[in-house]
């Protein structure tokens, strides 16, 4: 059962190599920007973000996930910022991959359907690397990396005392070509 405190979000989880590269570009990011790195097992990109969803919603969300289509697509993220508002760093691609601007449009609509609440605003595609970054330290550079896509997930953020750990409530493999939702 989905409890109502917990806050779930659908996100792209990297394999074990890229998240090792996120993680050392966290690394290089930080020795600039300071700020405490996300821990490496944590490291995602959010496609959706529901929030707190009702006891309930569970199933309808698995069913959502479940009835996408996502290719295999490489995603090249190009650049890191450091965003002064929110005092976090994430690396950035140039351009959303065409069939993640779909993911995440099919997803919208299917919560939408389902008359669940989710956040509306436009997707800035990153992924956060450094929290509390002191974000007047310069430009970074770093080298882009090139992220074969092989899963998206709905994943659940569970707080304990001293962290934070996201635990994948449904995860669905990326393959085939673009269809829409069977
Ligand atoms: P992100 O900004 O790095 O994508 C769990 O709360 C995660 O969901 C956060 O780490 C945050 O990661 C993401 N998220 C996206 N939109 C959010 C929002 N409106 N409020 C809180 N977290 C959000």
């Amino acid at each position: 059962m989905v409890e109502t405190t917990q806050r779930l979000f659908f996100a792209l989880c990297p394999d074990s190599a890229t998240r090792a590269r996120l993680a050392r570009a966290g690394a290089v990011l930080h020795r600039g920007w300071g700020g405490r790195p996300m821990r490496a097992e944590n490291l995602h990109m959010t496609l959706v973000f529901l929030g707190a969803a009702p006891a309930g919603a569970l199933d309808a969300l698995l069913a959502l996930g479940a009835a996408q289509n996502l290719p295999r697509t490489v995603l090249r993220l190009t650049h890191a910022e450091c965003w002064q508002r929110s005092r976090v760093a994430v690396l950035c691609p140039d351009e959303a991959a065409v069939p993640l601007l779909h993911l995440v449009g099919s997803l919208q609509r299917g919560l939408e359907a389902a008359g669940l609440t989710f956040d509306r605003r436009a997707w800035h595609p990153h992924v956060t690397l450094l929290r509390d970054a002191r974000c007047d330290a310069g430009e970074a550079v770093l080298e882009s990396i090139a992220w074969d896509v092989q899963e998206f997930a709905l994943l659940a953020s569970r707080h304990d005392v001293s962290s934070v750990r996201y635990e994948a409530l449904g995860r669905w493999p990326a393959g085939g070509s673009w269809g829409p939702p069977s």
